[in-house]
């Protein structure tokens, strides 16, 4: 990985309309007000940070109406504007982070990726759930946990880790597709160290690919982030998200990361901070904190005399 900063975009997508809970549109201040673009800088030695702000968009098709699944206007909406901005920074040269919002921006961020990039684009989607129902499947309605196979993103591209909370359905058609999955099983055997290489060398065996990350903050404990709409016990530790993403840095190909789910209407303010907290450790690990700490550190050793 180089040693030069990359160049970052920021996007907030206040958008709650996926799921059912209020509050998840907040998720994009909550986060900056914690100093995330502050941080970027001081930790993580970005020096060209560029601010996009705020994605509007206008619910302009409301003709789409499928069944069984709730704003399904809406999502399309913000999903394509979404996606349009996504593309513009990261044609700007840019890695984008989006601050979500529900989980199903990232049917907008991984299309604005590929339209960017490429369609060979490799998705790890980190997780409790697996986020993999379609109209006919999906219990809830809700669309945060369905139906971005629409894309055009190959199976094979998409792994997941921190799965824990998965519907009957969806584990059929993981199975049958053949989508890569690491559950907290596997992280209890293996070790998160293996668990990310092992992701990471099934979509992206030639290590050549741009990486997208969706991190949904559910996948840590609810012990480390209980501030979201869907939690479940016997998540990742947040060291243990720390280390996925510093992995993901380490390749110097992350291309976009989503930072989704966090509610800061649910708990209490501790609660809040907490989830807050760890949100941030997470973004600033993809973006290389811990190892530039090593780094000054190293370069910093003053020699016994
Ligand atoms: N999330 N599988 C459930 C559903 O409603 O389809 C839960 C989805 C939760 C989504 O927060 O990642
Ligand atoms: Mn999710
Ligand atoms: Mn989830
Ligand atoms: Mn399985």
């Amino acid at each position: 990985y180089s040693s030069s900063s990359p160049k970052v975009g920021i996007l907030d997508v206040p958008f709650e309309k996926g799921q059912d809970k209020s509050g998840v549109e907040f998720g994009p201040k909550s986060i900056r007000d914690a100093g995330l673009l502050q941080k970027l800088i001081e930790c993580c030695g970005i020096t060209d940070l560029k601010d996009y702000g705020e994605v509007k968009y206008l619910n302009n098709c409301r003709n789409a109406e499928v069944l069984n699944m709730k704003h399904y206007d809406h999502v399309i909406s913000c999903s394509k504007e979404l996606s349009e901005q996504v593309e513009k920074v990261i044609r700007d040269g840019r890695i984008c982070l989006t601050l979500g919002g529900d989980h199903s921006i990232g049917i907008g961020t991984i299309h604005g990726h590929m339209r960017a990039k490429s369609e060979d684009l490799a998705v790890l989607w980190v997780d409790a759930h697996a986020d993999l129902n379609t109209n006919r499947s999906s219990h809830s309605g809700n669309i945060h946990g369905a139906d971005w196979l629409q894309c055009k993103l190959s199976l094979r591209n998409l792994a997941y880790i921190g799965l824990r909370s998965i519907d009957p359905y969806e584990h059929v058609i993981m199975h049958n597709l053949g989508i890569s999955h690491f559950d907290m099983f596997d992280i209890q055997r293996y070790g998160i160290d293996t668990v990310v290489s092992a992701a990471i060398d099934q979509i992206d065996p030639d290590h050549n690919k741009p990486i997208h990350v969706s991190f949904d903050i559910d996948s840590l404990d609810p012990l480390e982030a209980p501030s979201t709409g869907t939690p479940v016990r016997g998540g990742l530790l947040l060291r243990e998200g720390i280390h996925i993403m510093t992995a993901i840095y380490k390749t110097g190909r992350l291309g976009a990361l989503d930072l989704v789910e966090v509610n800061p209407k649910i708990g209490t303010q501790g609660d809040v901070e907490r989830t807050v907290t760890a949100a941030l450790h997470i973004i600033l690990a993809a973006f290389g904190e811990n190892r530039r700490l090593i780094k000054l550190e190293s370069n910093n050793l003053i020699p016994p005399t």
